[in-house]
């Protein structure tokens, strides 16, 4: 059965996306975005007051890498927050009045079913090439954004292999899709990794600053002392080239450049104790601190809409 406090399996996340949808129609609907190269439905929940007309809206995925789970986990964590506290917090609530909140669970779920059932350590995704034997794309190297230039491996062994061109992974190329779809409304696109405790924003396939370089610092500070209120957790900001390392075809670099202009990745707890095995033990405070941190920047958009 489904926990929030524990790394379910695609299957326990799937039958949960079925029960919340249904469960909480005045405040979710979802949409099948299309399916992974495996075969399975990406679902899209739509998280906001019902209204008439097209509400500004923010962006949200999990689980770009397979390995990390703790970020698969706030996604479903983000989204019972919403819908336990929409009414009695009025953050919460003036978002969801005011916004709609896309939310993507699980964005490579053929990884994450991978790393269930084989190989805890798989970061790519599962799509075959008839040129090898090597198996999948880094999905977060594989975005029309400087693609390939840096930071990335055109070895389709490599574990950060860009993909044979800029969206060949179908995965990839369903959320660009939508997110080109729904451009005009899309103030905001969040991405969650782990793990280093950061808080990145453009570039990364580039050392240049991005044009709203310092507004993106202020908010990313912000968010980050929100979040170390809580339990003291440290995190870093700054641009993912100067922050982290260059690394070219990324999602969020690839949203900033299309006009989303709060465009953030973040990387989760802890800084390597754990790295990628974070225990069960931290998913509810770590959940509970990136909430912190993604409040502080949708209120931020919501007084800049
Ligand atoms: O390398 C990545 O894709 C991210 N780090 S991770 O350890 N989760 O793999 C950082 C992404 C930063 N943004 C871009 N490189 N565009
Ligand atoms: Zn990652
Ligand atoms: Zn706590």
């Amino acid at each position: 059965t489904h926990s929030y406090t524990k790394y379910n399996s695609w299957d326990k996340i799937q039958a949960w996306i079925s029960s919340i949808s249904s469960s909480n129609p005045d405040l979710i609907s979802r949409q099948v975005i299309g399916n992974t190269y495996e075969g399975r439905p990406m679902n899209v929940l739509k998280i906001g007051k019902k209204s008439s007309s097209t509400k500004p809206s923010i962006f949200l995925d999990c689980g770009i890498h397979a390995r990390e789970w703790i970020s698969t986990a706030f996604c479903q964590w983000f989204v019972k927050e919403a819908l336990s506290t929409y009414g009695s917090d009025s953050e919460m609530t003036s978002l969801l009045n005011q916004m709609d909140v896309y939310v993507l669970p699980v964005f490579n779920i053929d990884g994450y079913d991978f790393t269930h059932k084989s190989n805890r350590m798989w970061r790519k995704t599962r799509s075959r090439m008839s040129s090898t034997s090597c198996i999948g794309a880094d999905p977060n190297r594989n975005w029309n954004a400087g693609w390939c230039t840096a930071g990335a491996s055109s070895n389709p062994c490599s574990d950060t292999f860009c993909g044979s061109s800029p969206e060949s992974e179908i995965e990839v190329k369903n959320v660009a899709d939508f997110i080109r779809r729904n451009k005009s409304s899309i103030k905001a696109y969040l991405t969650i990794h782990s793990y280093s405790q950061l808080l990145l924003f453009p570039y990364s396939y580039t050392f240049q600053l991005a044009e709203h370089h310092s507004e993106l610092m202020t908010v990313a500070e912000g968010a980050s002392e929100a979040l170390r209120s809580l339990h003291g957790t440290q995190y870093t900001s700054g641009p993912g080239a100067a922050t982290i390392y260059p690394a070219a075809g990324g999602s969020d670099d690839w949203a900033y450049d299309l006009g989303v202009k709060y465009s953030y990745t973040f990387e989760l707890r802890d800084t390597g104790r754990y790295g990628f095995l974070l225990p069960e033990s931290q998913i509810k405070p770590t959940c509970e601190e990136t909430m912190l941190a993604v409040k502080y920047i949708t209120s931020h958009v919501q007084k800049n809409l």
